[in-house]
């Protein structure tokens, strides 16, 4: 998988785009890569969170524009396909995975690279890194979940300043806005991500897992319909192997031991 590399440790799977020269951005087979390693790190029990990151100096620079238009007018997928096959099931596979997802954005994340960033659990993000909606300098509209998540995050208003005009946005100003959940020194950003992999790899998976299912379900969900999720859901949990060992450590004065079922 040389476009994506897996490596796991500490329950942790920390997968890593790797085509720096042109900034990690998607073509075919780094997509489907991202969506198998997605796949592997849902379905393995020892696997309790996945870190996301970007090699060299990007997160992710979106979609190859030379693969999406090719220079020497050879045929390429219509867009749509490509938006189908390659970006809605990486994005899907991030806000279903029962799992405890952090990127950690490195450098400039920008169409589909900064919507997939900002679909995963906890955005840690370098100080110099940033955000561009890039897609209207080129024509097209957010794709990559964009039109959900923005005005969810930080409102109609801003999301229609962000992607319209697709300004270059620092880590400072995203974490003003509500876009990320931290910025911490570039040199100190992969270990401040693994150390929080780590401790949410060491949480009750199930019952994150749970409530990121009633998270994504209050997206779209009433209060009444909302409410009986939180019901089924706490049921679901309170059935867990963690949730006995989480209260009996509480009750005994000591720590817990969580095995993630
Ligand atoms: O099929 C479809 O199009 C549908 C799917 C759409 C999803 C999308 O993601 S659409 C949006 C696509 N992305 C962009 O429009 C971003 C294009 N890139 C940029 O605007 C800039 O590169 C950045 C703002 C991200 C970074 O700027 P900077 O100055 O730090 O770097 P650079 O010099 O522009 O780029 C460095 C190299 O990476 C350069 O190659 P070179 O000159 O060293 O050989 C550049 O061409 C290459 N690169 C950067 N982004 C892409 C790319 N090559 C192909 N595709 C890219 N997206």
């Amino acid at each position: 998988m040389s476009e994506v590399t897996c490596e796991v440790a500490d329950g942790v799977a920390t997968i890593t785009l790797v085509r720096p020269e042109v900034l990690n951005s998607f073509n075919r087979p780094m997509a489907r890569r991202l969506q198998q390693a997605l796949d592997a790190a849902a379905g393995e029990d020892g696997i309790r969170a996945v870190l996301l990151t970007g090699a060299g100096r990007a997160f992710c620079a979106g979609q190859d524009l030379a693969e999406a238009m090719p220079p020497d007018d050879s045929p390429a997928p219509p867009i749509e396909t490509i938006v189908r096959e390659s970006y809605n099931p990486i994005v899907r596979r991030l806000r279903e995975i029962e799992k405890p997802v952090v990127c950690a954005v490195n450098g400039v994340a920008a169409g589909a690279g900064a919507n997939i960033a900002l679909a995963c659990d906890f955005v840690l993000v370098a100080e110099q890194a940033s955000f561009v909606q890039a897609f209207s300098k080129i024509g097209l509209i957010p794709d990559s979940g964009g039109t959900f998540l923005l005005p969810r995050l930080v409102g109609l208003a801003r999301a229609t300043a962000l992607t319209m005009l697709g300004e270059k946005l620092t880590a400072a100003d995203a974490l003003a806005l509500g876009l990320i959940y931290r910025v911490v020194p570039g040199e100190s950003l992969l270990e401040e991500a693994r150390t929080l992999a780590r401790r949410l790899a060491a949480m009750p998976t199930r019952g994150l897992g749970l409530t990121k299912r009633a998270l994504n379900a209050g997206l779209t969900n009433d209060l009444a319909t909302q409410l009986e999720v939180e019901a089924e859901l706490q049921g679901e949990a309170g059935r867990t192997a963690d949730y006995r060992e989480g209260v009996g450590a509480f009750l005994e004065k000591r720590a817990a031991r969580f095995v993630g079922r």
